[in-house]
């Protein structure tokens, strides 16, 4: 069963992604885990968006608002999947980035938290961001891997988490590799969302786009592809 999280407009005022960067005096959730910061520049955030916010419009216009309800559904997991269809100020500015279906994935971390690989930032790179900056400029909707276990969940974050500052891969899409270590592969530390988000679970020994053993061979992974695979609810 699919989870929709509908996510009224939001954008979420950049404001929300100024609580990041902050080291050394991190809360500590009920579990005991530290929330990740430290990895996202908020001007990344801000400076991006403001760029693609239409003249004479403000971002918080252009966004919408969402109430604190509509922010992150309660049954939300470490490891869960974010799709990320594009808001029409966005695709207005630039049709290109739309592509069929979802058209961006991240995945959850905790506390609110998610890692993505985007190129939509002053530097395109992995970064741990709050879900509700992703909201600024897309609608969201939450899936999950099924049957993994915890330990597959926190490991596929681990994984996510040990990728964090590495580049975004705008280039060669059919580039697909799960192993960040590969030295035949000049791309191999390099991701692009969907491949990123593949290579948390592939990583786990779940295969979240039947991509099969041999991964990294012209196969292009776009986000759809990862929504309908068998392995996602
Ligand atoms: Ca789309
Ligand atoms: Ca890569």
């Amino acid at each position: 069963m699919r989870r929709l999280c509908l996510i009224v407009p939001l954008l979420v005022v950049v404001l929300a992604s100024l609580q990041c960067g902050h080291e050394g005096t991190q809360p500590v959730s009920p579990q005991g885990e530290t929330p990740d910061v430290g990895v996202l520049d908020h001007r990344n955030v801000d400076d991006f968006y403001s760029a693609l916010v239409p003249e004479g419009q403000t971002l918080e216009s252009v966004a919408g608002e969402a109430g604190d309800e509509d922010l992150i559904p309660l049954w939300v997991q470490k490891g869960d999947l974010i799709f990320c269809e594009l808001k029409p100020w966005v695709v207005a500015g630039h049709p290109e980035w739309d592509l069929p279906g979802f058209d961006h994935v991240a995945i959850y971390t905790t506390l609110g938290w998610c890692i993505e690989a985007t190129d939509f930032a002053v530097t395109p790179q992995v970064r741990k961001i709050p879900v509700s900056t992703l909201r600024l400029g897309a609608y969201l909707t939450f899936a999950r891997v099924k049957n993994a276990t915890s330990a597959q969940r926190n490991a596929a974050v681990d994984f996510a988490r040990s990728q964090l500052g590495r580049p975004y891969q705008g280039t060669c899409y059919s580039c697909i590799n799960h192993n960040p270590n590969d030295p035949t592969d000049p791309y191999s530390d390099w991701w692009y969302c969907s491949e990123l988000a593949w290579a948390c679970w592939y990583n786990q020994g779940i295969d979240i786009a039947d991509v099969g053993p041999v991964p990294y061979e012209k196969i292009y992974i776009p986000p759809q592809r990862l929504y309908d695979d068998n392995d996602i609810e």
